[in-house]
C-alpha cells in the first residue's frame, strides 16, 4: 500500500505533527507492507508533489482552514494524473465543517483526531465521512519526525532564529473553551468525568525530548498544546523530571494564566524554561467573561509578575475586535499591557475560523482564508468598530510598543519585540 501524506502551503508553519502521529500510529498497527511518501508545501514544490505522488494508493492531506483550498487544487492535478487515487483530508477544517467540506476531488473526510480513522481507511473503509477516535496516548507512538522530514523545520528555524527547534505534545483536550478557537470540535469540551484531559506521563515526554535533541541537536523546544499547564503539578513534574534526566535545554510554552502558582515559576525557572507565552486577550473583565477565557484580568497580572520575579521571559497575546468590545474595553486593554509590561506582545484581530464558536456559515462560508493571516484580516468587524478602525487600533498598539523599545534599551532593560512572524 503506498500513502503519500501532504501538508500543503500556508506561510506560517511548524513541523506536520499530527501527520507524525497519525504516520507512526499506521505503521505500528498496519498489517501489511506500507509505503509512506510526505510532501510540505513549504519545502516541495506543487510540480514536485503532484509528480512524486504518481502511484499512490492514496493520498491525504492536513488542513488548517487556509490549507484547504491549496488542497482541492493539489487533489484535482493529481487525480487528473491518477483517477484511481484515493483522496482524503483530514484536519481542522473539514473538522469543523463535515458534509459542508465534500467537493468532488476528494473521496473522504476524518472528522476529529485521526490516528485510528487514518488505519480504518488503509484497512477498506471508504465511507465518504469517517469519524475519528479519541485515543489515550498509551496507543500512540511517538510522533514520526523522519517521515514528516522535522530535519526541514528545524533547520528553517535555524536560520529564522539561530535556534534548532521542534515541538512537542504532552496533552489532548484544553481545560478552557474559549469561544474563537476550534479546539472543541477536535478533542471536545472538557469534561472530568465524560472527556477528561488525556495527558502524558512526564517520563514519557521527556524520553521523547531527549531522544530527540539527541536525533537533531535541538537547542530550544516548545509544545504545541495550547494549555500546557492542565495543572501546575503536571508543569511541576514534567520540570522535575527534565531536571532529573540533565535535560538543560531551553524551553518554551503556552500556559493558561488560571492554571498557575508562583511554586510553577520556581520550577519553570530552575528547568531552564526561557518564555512563556500567555493568551491575555483582553484588559476588560466583560470581555474576558463573554469570550469564556475562564481567568480575571488581576491572575494575568499575578502571573506576569511572578513570571517577572522569576525572570522568565514574558509574552502576551491580544485579540482586537470582540464581539462586544468596545473603546473602554481597548482602553483597559492598553492599560493592563501597561501594568503587565511584557517582554513581546502580539496583537491579532479576531478571525472566526470554522470549528470556532463565532463561526458563522452563511457569513463566511465563502471566505477565502488564505486571505487571513495570524494577525490580521479584510473582513472582521464588530458592533463597535468597522475592520479599517481596528486595523488602525492595532497599528497604535503596534507603534506605541514599537517607540517604547529605545527608552527600554537606553535603562538597560530587557529587550522588547513585536511579534510579526510565526516562527
Ligand atoms: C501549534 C499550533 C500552531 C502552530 C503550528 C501548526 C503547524 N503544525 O504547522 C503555528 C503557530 C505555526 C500555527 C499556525 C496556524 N494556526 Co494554529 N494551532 C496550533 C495549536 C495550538 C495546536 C495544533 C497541534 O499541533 N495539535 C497537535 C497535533 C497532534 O494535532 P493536529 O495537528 O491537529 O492533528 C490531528 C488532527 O487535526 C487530525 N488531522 C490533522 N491532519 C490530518 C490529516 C489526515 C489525513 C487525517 C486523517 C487527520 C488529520 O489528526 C491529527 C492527529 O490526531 C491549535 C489548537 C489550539 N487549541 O489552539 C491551533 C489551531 C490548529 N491553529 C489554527 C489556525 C487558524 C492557525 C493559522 C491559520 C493561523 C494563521 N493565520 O497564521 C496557522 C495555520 C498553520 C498551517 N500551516 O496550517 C486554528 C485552526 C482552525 C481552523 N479552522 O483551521 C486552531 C485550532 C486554533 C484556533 N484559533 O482555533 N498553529
Amino acid at each position: 500500500m503506498r500513502i503519500t501524506f501532504i501538508q500543503p502551503y500556508y506561510r506560517n508553519v511548524w513541523e506536520s505533527i499530527g501527520l507524525g502521529y497519525i504516520i507512526s500510529y499506521c505503521k505500528k498497527n498496519f498489517d501489511g507492507d506500507l509505503d509512506v511518501q510526505f510532501f510540505q508545501g513549504n519545502f516541495d514544490s506543487d510540480a514536485d508533489i503532484v509528480s512524486g505522488a504518481r502511484g499512490s494508493d492514496i493520498v491525504a492531506f492536513s488542513c488548517t482552514s487556509p490549507c484547504y483550498v491549496p488542497a482541492l487544487r493539489l487533489a484535482a492535478a493529481i487525480k487528473a494524473k491518477n483517477p484511481h487515487v484515493r483522496t482524503v483530508v483530514g484536519g481542522w477544517h473539514v473538522t469543523a465543517l463535515q458534509e459542508k467540506a465534500v467537493s468532488e476531488v476528494i473521496d473522504q473526510i476524518v472528522v476529529g483526531e485521526g490516528e485510528q480513522a487514518m488505519l480504518e481507511i488503509l484497512q477498506g473503509n471508504t465511507d465518504p465521512i469517517v469519524r475519528g477516535y479519541a485515543l489515550p496516548f498509551t496507543e500512540l507512538p511517538w510522533p514520526d519526525r523522519e517521515a514528516i522530514k522535522n530535519h526541514r523545520t528545524i533547520d528553517l528555524c535555524e536560520q529564522m532564529n539561530g535556534r534548532r527547534t521542534t515541538g512537542f505534545q504532552a496533552n489532548r483536550v484544553c481545560p478552557t473553551s474559549c469561544v474563537f478557537c476550534a479546539e472543541k470540535i477536535m478533542t471536545g469540551k472538557f469534561n472530568r468525568r465524560s472527556n477528561p484531559i488525556r495527558s502524558r506521563e512526564v517520563t514519557d515526554v521527556c524520553a521523547e525530548i531527549a531522544a530527540t535533541i539527541e536525533k537533531y541537536n535541538l537547542t530550544y523546544f516548545k509544545f504545541v498544546d495550547a494549555t500546557f499547564d492542565i495543572t501546575p503539578q503536571y508543569v511541576i513534574d514534567f520540570c522535575r523530571e527534565k531536571l532529573s534526566r540533565g535535560i538543560d535545554t531551553e524551553w518554551e510554552c503556552l500556559i493558561h494564566a488560571g492554571f498557575c502558582t508562583e511554586e510553577m515559576f520556581h520550577w519553570l525557572k530552575v528547568s531552564n524554561c526561557n518564555q512563556i507565552n500567555v493568551g491575555c486577550e483582553s484588559g476588560s473583565p466583560k470581555i474576558l467573561k463573554q469570550i469564556h477565557k475562564g481567568t480575571k484580568v488581576e491572575t494575568i497580572e499575578k502571573v506576569f509578575h511572578w513570571a517577572k520575579k522569576h525572570h522568565i521571559k514574558r509574552r502576551a497575546f491580544f485579540i482586537l475586535g470582540m464581539p462586544e468590545e468596545d473603546r473602554d474595553d481597548l482602553q483597559m486593554t492598553e492599560d493592563l499591557i501597561g501594568r503587565i509590561d511584557p517582554d513581546v506582545v502580539g496583537f491579532t484581530i479576531l478571525c472566526p475560523y470554522p470549528g470556532s464558536s463565532l463561526y458563522d456559515h452563511e457569513k463566511y462560508g465563502e471566505q477565502d482564508w488564505q486571505q487571513t493571516d495570524e494577525y490580521a484580516n479584510d473582513f472582521w468587524r464588530n458592533k463597535a468598530f468597522s475592520n479599517a478602525e481596528l486595523k488602525e487600533w492595532q497599528a497604535c498598539f503596534i507603534d506605541k510598543y514599537e517607540n517604547k523599545l529605545c527608552e527600554r534599551l537606553e535603562k538597560g532593560g530587557s529587550e522588547l519585540r513585536i511579534q510579526t512572524s510565526g516562527l
